[in-house]
């Protein structure tokens, strides 16, 4: 053959084809899912209001915010425990791209707008729409904002703002310079989910009525930060602490002096995580720092849960944001790459893989901004007593469930990339890893399902029937658009076996607990897609509303059918696992 030089793969050449990489366009114009849901929960002079800035928002995480974040995965935390001499010095490294995050999320008030409450309640809803836009570009900074925002209402809903009024200040502030980020510590050696067995840092009271905390913190996320809120145990004069959860107090601290050093805190190690590697998690040591008790003595769980509701909402908001960004860039792509003679958007197969996504992603960003539009109400004071029972029964089902469906769709959205989803270079497979410890932090699945029943039982069952009440006014909204009346009889019919079975089996509670609030979730996603849908009247809104009630809505009714809650199904279940 001649003119082999000419030959595509031939000397120095590597061919001819480059696969179109996929791309990002304006993530707030690009959601119509998004603006449609806020310009339903929003009065539309607020929507207009916010727009802009949403708009503006949008196109910078698709841009300098994104490449902040893509910088901080490159330029990972480390820590520098000694220095060139020996001395101990505890010194957390990150990269220029992490400070920059923190004085973007400052000056866009990604904090400040809720305390702000330029627009009352609806202030809420347009701050969690920047913290979605902000989450999978920002760098994994939205788990220390979680926690610096959970402090901040904490101060607030606790009355705290006597003691520690300079704190919120700080924590809410729009200037970087002055802008606070808070930890909060409440994992140790011996358990996470069990606190009350689990910590063993001791509290010892000083003359002044400060206390000094002596302990080890296990996983203690974003260490950077200036303060945090901890639990500890008070000892009595004879060093004697009180066990179990009734010995724990809250406790507020400021991690470093005046002058910049750690005040009696050794830092262990950084973590070597999965994910999340961005974000310094760190070990520490604490050897006498000093604290001030900000709960009643003993009531440090309950205190610290107004810390858990909005770290837990902001957790429900990474994982829809999470699905949303994995779906753009699936969506891109698939107009981009050709497989079988035509682009993958073409073959119906991969089209109904990216619609089943798409349906995930509407249905769980429907129940999260349900769920913000009541912290709205709740915090500006306006919030009837159902609707702070429902934000309480709502929180950890919405957080358990996004957080499966955020790792679930991250996994089907990196296999739409085929082999390229896999390869670190593309960024792709960073929304995996990251996915993955939204279940796990802020409390298991299990230890979720469990705290719904806690909502439950505490409420004596009223919970449930405002869960139910509601779901019917949402039903109600649907019913003038003849065709969603099929998809509101399933959500009935599943309302009603969930009500039948809770009220039937109080001693299978506690098996059923997962799947009961899996049908929980899903129950209150399809009738928060009605709602939408009927708001709209659009035909793809039905479409998505009806799909997610035919698919989702059995899931109790079929576990008790099958004995899986029965006497004995513990004992089986035993034997086949061990
Ligand atoms: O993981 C962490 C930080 C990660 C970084 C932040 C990321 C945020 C997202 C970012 C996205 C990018 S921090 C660690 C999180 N740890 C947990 O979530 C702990 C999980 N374990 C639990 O939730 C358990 O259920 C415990 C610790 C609450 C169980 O403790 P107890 O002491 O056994 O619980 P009790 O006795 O049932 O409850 C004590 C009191 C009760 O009130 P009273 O005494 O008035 O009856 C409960 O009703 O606390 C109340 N309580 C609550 N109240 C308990 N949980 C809640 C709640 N969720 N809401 C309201
Ligand atoms: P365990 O409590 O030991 O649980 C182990 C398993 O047992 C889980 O699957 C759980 O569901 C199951 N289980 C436990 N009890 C029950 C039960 N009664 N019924 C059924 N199943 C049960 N913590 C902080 O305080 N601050 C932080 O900043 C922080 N950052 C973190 C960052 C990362 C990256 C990670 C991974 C974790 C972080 N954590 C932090 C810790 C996290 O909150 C805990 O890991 C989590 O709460 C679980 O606790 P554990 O690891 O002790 O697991």
């Amino acid at each position: 053959l001649k003119n082999q030089e000419k030959m595509p793969f031939s000397g120095q050449q590597i061919g001819e084809f480059f696969q179109a990489q996929p791309n990002l366009g304006n993530q707030f114009a690009e959601d119509t899912f998004l603006q449609d849901t806020l310009k339903r929960l929003m009065p539309n002079k607020v929507y207009e209001a916010v727009n802009p800035d949403l708009t503006k928002f949008g196109h910078r995480v698709a841009t300098d915010i994104m490449k902040l974040g893509e910088q901080c995965e490159k330029e990972q935390p480390r820590l520098i425990q000694y220095d060139a001499w020996g001395k101990r010095v505890d010194k957390i490294v990150t990269c220029q791209a992490w400070r920059d995050l923190h004085d973007v999320s400052a000056t866009e008030g990604l904090i400040a707008i809720p305390y702000e409450r330029q627009y009352a309640q609806w202030s809420r809803l347009y701050q969690m729409a920047k913290l979605y836009l902000f989450n999978p570009s920002g760098g994994l900074y939205p788990c220390p904002l979680a926690m610096t925002d959970g402090a901040a209402r904490s101060i607030e809903a606790l009355d705290l703002k006597g003691n520690l009024g300079e704190a919120f200040s700080h924590l809410t502030s729009r200037d970087p310079k002055r802008f606070w980020t808070s930890g909060q510590w409440m994992t140790e050696r011996k358990g996470g989910s069990d606190v009350g067995e689990g910590t063993e840092t001791l509290a010892v009271a000083q003359d002044d009525g400060t206390y000094r905390l002596y302990g080890y913190k296990w996983f203690t996320s974003a260490t950077d930060s200036d303060m945090a809120l901890t639990l500890a145990r008070i000892v009595d004069d004879d060093g004697q602490p009180t066990p179990g959860s009734k010995g724990l107090s809250m406790f507020y601290l400021e991690l470093r002096d005046k002058d910049g050093n750690l005040q009696n805190i050794s830092i262990q190690r950084l973590k070597d995580k999965l994910g999340t590697r961005q974000l310094p998690t760190a070990e520490l040591l604490l050897t006498g720092i000093p604290a001030i008790k900000v709960s009643d003595e003993g009531r440090g769980v309950a205190t610290i849960s107004h810390m858990l509701t909005i770290t837990r909402i902001y957790n429900s908001i990474s994982a829809v944001a999470g699905m949303r960004r994995i779906v753009a860039l699936a969506r891109d792509f698939s107009t981009k790459r050709r497989a079988f003679g035509k682009l993958i958007c073409d073959h119906s197969l991969h089209m109904q893989t990216l619609s089943r996504m798409e349906v995930e992603t509407r249905a769980a960003l429907g129940l999260v901004f349900e769920m913000v539009r009541l912290l709205g109400l709740e915090e500006t004071g306006i919030a009837t007593e159902q609707q702070r029972l429902l934000l309480r029964f709502l929180t950890p089902m919405a957080k358990l469930y996004t957080a499966k469906q955020g790792v679930a769709v991250a996994s089907e959205g990196l296999e739409c990339f085929g082999g390229q989803g896999y390869m670190e270079d593309t960024g792709i497979p960073a929304l995996l890893r990251d996915a993955q410890v939204l279940p796990i932090w802020e409390g298991t699945t299990n230890i979720l399902s469990m705290d719904i029943l806690r909502a439950l039982m505490k409420s004596s069952g009223e919970s449930l029937e405002v869960y139910a009440n509601e779901i019917q006014t949402k039903l109600q909204s649907g019913a003038s658009v003849q065709s969603l009346s099929g998809p509101s009889s399933r959500v009935s019919c599943a309302l009603s076996s969930l009500g039948t079975f809770i009220m039937g089996s109080q001693d299978k509670l506690e098996m059923a607990a997962r799947d009961l609030a899996y049908s929980l979730a899903r129950t209150y996603m399809g009738a928060c897609l009605i709602e939408h849908a009927a708001w709209s009247n659009c035909e793809e809104d039905i479409t998505v509303a009806t799909r997610w009630c035919n698919q989702e809505l059995d899931l109790v009714t079929v576990g008790n059918n099958n004995g899986c809650y029965s006497n004995n199904s513990s004992a089986l279940d035993r034997s086949i696992v061990m």
